[in-house]
C-alpha cells in the first residue's frame, strides 16, 4: 500500500513540466505473476530548458529491470531508481531522444486494483488517476499527452483476447501457445486514459455508423454466459451514439469500441479511450437479475463513459485540481441524457434526492470542498458528489443563465478551441463568455466557495398598490479553510401563480434582475418587487431545482399545499410536498423524544392520497411523492443532535397513518397496476412498477401481516417486484418465517450469481434495528462474501453504514467499532475502497452527544493506527477536523 508522504498538492503550484513524450510504445509480456513490461518513450526537451535538467518519472510500487537512453545503458550515476521515481541525469544534448524501461510488475498480487491486476483471470488496467505508474516510470500527469502503440502477448488458452486502446492494427500468433495484438490509437492522450484487457471473455457486437457515415465496430465483452445480459449495454451505448451526434454535435472518432465488463472494480466504470471498462454491476441486466434501477444505471453510466470521448478524452483536464472539468461537464451530459429518453420531470427529481442525500451533507461536513479543490492529499478521495454531481449543477446554471442556444454555442466554441488540450476550469468559463459577451466572473465562485448556499425568502403583497415584492438573501457557512464567502450568483426560477392556478405575469419587475423566468440574485440581500399584480400570488421558487442551494422559506402551510397540488411546474411540487412532509417528519421526532406519540394531520395525509390517486399524474412521479423522505434526510434537515431511533419512529408513524387512511384505494390501486404482459425495462412501465411497489409496503403496513409481499414474491416475474417484495418482508416482518422462507428462496435460486446476491446483501444489512450488527458479522462469514471484492463489501458494510441509520448509529456505538475493525481490514488490501466507505462517518457530528462520542472513538481508534495508507488517513484526519 501507498503510505502517506505527507505532501499536499497545491493548484498554484502548477507548473509544465520540463520534458514532453509524445510518443510511447508498450510491450506487455504477460504472465499472471511476472509480467514484464518494456516501454520505449520519445522524448522532447522543451523549449528553453537545459540539457542539464534531470528527467524525473513517476512510479508506484515499481521494478527497474532495464534501461537505456538512445540504446545505451547508463553509468550508475546515471540515474537514480526507487519504487516510487525514476531520475535520470545523464541525458543527450539533443532535444529528442528515447528511453527505454524494462519493469516487472504482479498483476495477481496487486488487490489495490490500480494500475495492472486480475480480476477472476483476466487482466485489466485501471489508471486514473495515478495508476499508470504502477505499471511503467512516466510522466504520470493529465497534461501530458501522447500516442500509444501497444503489443501484448499472451498465452493464447489464459488470454485468447486482447485488448488496448484505438484500433486493431494486426494479430498473430508466437512459439510456445503465445499470441499477440498490436493496438494503435491515433489520438494523443494522458496515461490515465491508458487500458489493457486480455483474457477469456464472451462478447456479443453490433455496430453504428456515424452521421457522417463511418461504421463503427461495436463489442461488449462479458464473462462466458453471460453474453445476452450485456444486451441493454449495449443499446444504451447506440442510444448515447446518437445522442451526442444530435444534441451535441459530438460524432465518434476510432473504427472500433470496446466495452469490458469486470468483477473487480473500484468505481462504477472509467472511460479509457476507445475501451471502456466497467464494473460488471453497470453492464449485466435482464429482467430475472436486474432492477428497474438497475437498468437506469446501466443506461446512465454507459452514456456517461461513453459522453467522456469528447468531455474528458478529447478535451482532458490540465492538472487533477480540474478534474470537474470533466466530471462535473459529463454528468450534465449524461443527466439530459437520461432525462430525454426517459421522463424529464422524474428524471430531475431523481437528481435532487441524490444531490441531497449525498452532496449536501458532503458540503455540510467536515469533507467539504469546492466544486474546484485547491488542496489535495490523496486525489483519489476527491471523486467525490461535490466534484461530479454539484459540478454538473454548476454546469446547469451557466445554461440557465445562458439559455439553451448561447449554452450550445458556448460548447460548440469549447471543442473548437480546446480539441487535443489539457484545458482549466478558467477555459472553460472563458468559451461561455465569449460566446455570450457576459461576464461569468461572479458565477465562477460556484467553483471556488465550498458549501450550500442558503436562501431566506419573505414575501409582500401589496393589494393597494398591485405590487408583489419578494425578499431574498443568501447566505453561505464557514467550511474547512474557508471562513469568509463573498456572495455568489444563484439564478433562480420562478412563477407566481394565482388562485385560479394559472401563472400571473406581472406588468414589470424592479431591483434584482429579472429576465424571463429567472431571477439573478447577485447581491447578500436582493429584493425584486413586482408590478401589475392584481391579486396575491402564490410564488413558486427555484423551478426545476435551479440552483444547488437550500431554501428557507416563510411561505405559510397553505400554500404550499397549494403548490404541492397546483404548481406547473412538476420539481416544484415535489419540492412543496417534500417541503410539508420534512416539518412534520421532524415535528413528530421532537414529540417522540419527548415520549409522546406524533400527532396525525389529516390535511397532509389526505394530500398524499389525492396526489396518489391522480391518475393525470405519471406513475413514476407519484411513486416519488408518495415515498416519504428518507431517515438520513430527515436528520440532514434536522442539522444536529440526531437521535436516528427517534428519526424512523417518527417516519414509520407517518407511513402507518397514510397507510391507514387510504388502505382501501391503495389496494385498489396496487391490484389495477398489476403486471400484464411481458417484462419491459422502458420508464413508464418501470414507473407503474415502482407506483405499486411504494403501494406494497403500505398496504403491508396497513394489513399489518405479510401475507401481501409473499405472494408478491412468489407470483414475481421480474427482479424489480421481487427484490421490492423481499424489502417489505425483511424490513418490516423480518422475524417472520415468510422473511426467512424468501431469503432461503433468493439464496437457492441466485447463490451462483455474485452480482445478484449482493441485492441479498443489502437487503440484510439495511433492516432497521439494533440487532442487524449481528446480521452483518454473520454475513461476513457466508460463502460469497469477501472483503476484497468492491461490490461485496459496498453491498454489506456500505450499505450497513449509509442506509441503516438505526443500525449502524447503534446507540452503544458497537456498530462503530466493528466499522472501524472493518476498515482497518480493507484498507491494507484496497485504500481507495477503505477510504471511500470511511466517508459514511462524515456527519459524525451532527448526532446527539452518546452516539457522538462513540463514533468520535471509532474514528480515532482508525486515526491511531500505525501503517494507514494515505487515503485512509488523509479521510480520518478531516473527519476529524
Ligand atoms: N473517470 C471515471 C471514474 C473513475 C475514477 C477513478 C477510478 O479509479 C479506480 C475509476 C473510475 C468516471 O467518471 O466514470
Ligand atoms: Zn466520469
Amino acid at each position: 500500500m501507498r503510505t502517506d508522504t505527507g505532501q499536499l498538492f497545491r493548484l498554484e503550484d502548477y507548473r509544465p513540466t520540463d520534458y514532453l513524450i509524445p510518443q510511447i510504445s508498450l510491450v506487455f509480456d504477460l504472465h499472471p505473476e511476472r509480467t514484464i513490461v518494456r516501454a520505449i518513450l520519445s522524448i522532447e526537451r522543451r523549449e528553453g530548458v537545459e540539457a542539464s535538467a534531470p528527467l524525473v518519472l513517476d512510479g508506484d510500487d515499481l521494478n527497474l529491470v532495464a534501461l537505456t537512453v538512445n540504446g545505451a545503458a547508463l553509468g550508475d550515476n546515471g540515474y537514480q531508481a526507487t519504487p516510487e521515481r525514476l531520475e535520470i541525469t545523464q541525458l543527450p544534448e539533443q532535444d529528442r531522444f528515447t528511453v527505454e524501461i524494462v519493469t516487472e510488475i504482479n498483476p495477481t498480487t496487486n488487490r489495490q486494483l490500480m494500475g495492472l491486476y486480475r480480476s477472476s483471470g483476466v487482466y485489466c488496467t485501471q489508471c486514473e488517476a495515478e495508476g499508470f505508474r504502477r505499471i511503467t516510470y512516466f510522466l504520470d500527469r493529465p497534461d501530458i499527452l501522447s500516442i500509444y502503440t501497444v503489443r501484448i502477448e499472451a498465452s493464447e488458452a489464459e488470454a485468447p483476447v486482447l485488448l488496448s486502446n484505438g484500433n486493431r492494427q494486426e494479430t498473430g500468433d508466437l512459439a510456445d501457445g503465445r499470441h499477440f495484438a498490436v493496438w494503435h490509437d491515433p489520438h494523443p492522450k494522458p496515461s490515465y486514459l491508458f487500458a489493457l484487457v486480455a483474457g477469456s471473455l464472451g462478447h456479443i457486437s453490433d455496430s453504428f455508423t456515424t452521421r457522417s457515415g463511418r461504421k463503427v465496430d461495436l463489442a461488449i465483452y462479458v464473462e462466458h454466459g453471460k453474453e445476452p445480459r450485456a444486451l441493454y449495454a449495449m443499446d444504451a451505448l447506440k442510444r448515447s451514439m446518437k445522442w451526442d451526434e444530435e444534441v451535441f454535435g459530438r460524432e465518434y472518432d476510432l473504427e472500433m469500441f470496446n466495452v469490458v465488463a469486470v468483477s473487480d472494480f473500484n468505481m462504477g466504470a472509467m472511460e479509457n479511450k476507445g475501451l471502456n471498462v466497467f464494473n460488471d454491476k453497470y453492464v449485466l441486466a435482464d429482467a430475472e437479475t436486474a432492477t428497474d434501477a438497475d437498468y437506469a444505471g446501466i443506461e446512465a453510466v454507459i452514456a456517461h463513459e461513453y459522453f467522456h470521448n469528447w468531455t474528458g478524452n478529447r478535451i482532458t483536464c490540465r492538472d487533477w485540481f480540474q478534474l470537474c472539468l470533466k466530471e462535473g461537464l459529463t454528468v450534465f451530459r449524461d443527466h439530459e441524457f437520461s432525462a430525454d429518453q426517459r421522463s424529464r420531470a422524474v428524471k430531475r427529481i431523481a437528481e435532487v434526492k441524490t444531490l441531497r442525500a449525498h452532496q449536501f451533507p458532503e458540503d455540510a461536513g467536515p469533507l467539504a470542498h469546492p466544486v474546484r479543490p485547491r488542496r489535495y492529499r490523496e486525489i483519489n478521495n476527491f471523486y467525490t458528489a461535490t466534484v461530479y454531481e454539484k459540478g454538473s449543477e454548476v454546469v446547469r446554471m451557466i445554461r440557465t443563465i445562458l439559455g439553451p442556444e448561447l449554452f450550445r454555442k458556448g460548447m460548440d466554441l469549447y471543442f473548437e478551441r480546446h480539441d487535443g488540450e489539457a484545458a482549466t476550469i478558467e477555459d472553460f468559463v472563458r468559451v461561455f463568455e465569449d460566446a455570450s459577451g457576459q461576464n461569468l466572473s461572479q458565477f465562477a465562485l460556484w467553483y471556488e466557495q465550498a458549501g450550500t448556499p442558503n436562501l431566506s425568502v419573505s414575501y409582500d403583497y401589496d393589494a393597494a398598490e398591485k405590487t408583489f415584492a419578494i425578499e431574498l438573501e443568501q447566505s453561505l457557512k464557514a467550511t474547512p479553510g474557508q471562513s469568509r464567502k463573498k456572495p455568489m450568483h444563484i439564478p433562480i426560477k420562478f412563477g407566481l401563480i394565482g388562485s385560479d392556478g394559472k401563472e400571473i405575469a406581472p406588468a414589470s419587475a424592479t431591483g434584482a434582475e429579472v429576465a424571463a423566468d429567472v431571477i439573478h440574485l447577485r447581491q447578500r440581500k436582493e429584493t425584486v418587487r413586482f408590478t401589475g399584480v392584481t391579486e396575491r400570488p402564490v410564488p413558486s421558487l427555484l423551478r426545476g431545482f435551479s440552483a444547488p442551494v437550500t431554501l428557507a422559506s416563510e411561505l405559510p402551510r397553505d400554500d404550499l399545499m397549494f403548490l404541492a397540488l397546483n404548481d406547473s411546474d412538476p420539481i416544484g411540487r415535489w419540492q412543496a410536498l417534500t417541503k410539508l412532509l420534512t416539518a412534520k417528519l421532524i415535528a413528530g421526532v421532537k414529540r417522540v423524544r419527548g415520549g409522546k406519540a406524533p400527532v396525525i394531520d389529516t390535511d397532509i395525509v389526505g394530500l398524499v392520497g389525492e396526489i396518489t390517486a391522480d391518475e393525470r399524474l405519471d406513475a413514476a412521479f407519484r411513486a416519488l411523492c408518495l415515498t416519504l423522505p428518507g431517515e438520513s434526510d430527515i436528520a440532514r434537515d434536522i442539522g444536529n443532535n440526531i437521535d436516528p431511533d427517534a428519526v424512523l419512529a417518527s417516519r414509520d408513524a407517518l407511513i402507518k397513518a397514510i397507510a391507514g387512511a387510504h388502505a382501501r384505494p391503495f389496494a385498489a390501486l396496487y391490484d389495477a397496476l398489476a403486471n400484464n404482459g411481458t417484462f419491459s425495462p422502458d420508464a413508464a412501465s418501470a414507473g407503474r412498477r415502482a407506483l405499486r411497489n411504494s403501494l406494497l409496503d403500505y398496504l403491508s403496513v396497513a394489513e399489518g401481516s405479510p401475507s401481501r409481499a409473499e405472494a408478491q414474491y412468489r407470483a414475481a416475474d421480474n427482479m424489480t417486484d421481487r427484490a421490492a417484495a423481499l424489502s417489505v418482508l425483511v424490513h418490516r416482518f423480518g422475524d417472520s418465517e415468510s422473511a426467512g422462507q424468501a431469503l432461503a428462496a433468493f439464496e437457492e435460486r441466485f447463490g451462483g450469481d455474485p452480482l445478484v446476491m449482493d441485492k441479498w446483501f443489502i437487503v440484510q444489512a439495511t433492516r432497521p434495528g439494533a440487532a442487524t450488527l449481528d446480521t452483518v458479522q454473520a454475513l461476513m462469514h457466508h460463502r460469497l462474501f469477501s472483503l476484497d471484492n468492491p461490490n461485496r463489501a459496498r453491498a454489506l458494510i456500505g450499505a450497513f453504514a449509509t442506509a441503516n441509520q438505526t443500525g449502524f448509529n447503534r446507540a452503544d456505538g458497537a456498530a462503530y467499532r466493528f466499522f472501524a475493525d472493518t476498515i482497518l481490514k480493507i484498507d491494507v488490501e484496497n485504500p481507495q475502497l477503505a477510504a471511500r466507505l470511511l466517508t459514511a462517518l462524515r456527519s459524525w457530528r451532527s448526532l446527539e452527544p452518546v452516539r457522538r462520542d462513540h463514533a468520535r472513538a471509532a474514528l480515532a481508534q482508525i486515526a491511531g493506527t500505525e501503517k494507514l495508507s494515505a487515503d485512509v488517513k488523509d479521510i480520518v484526519e478531516r473527519t476529524l477536523g
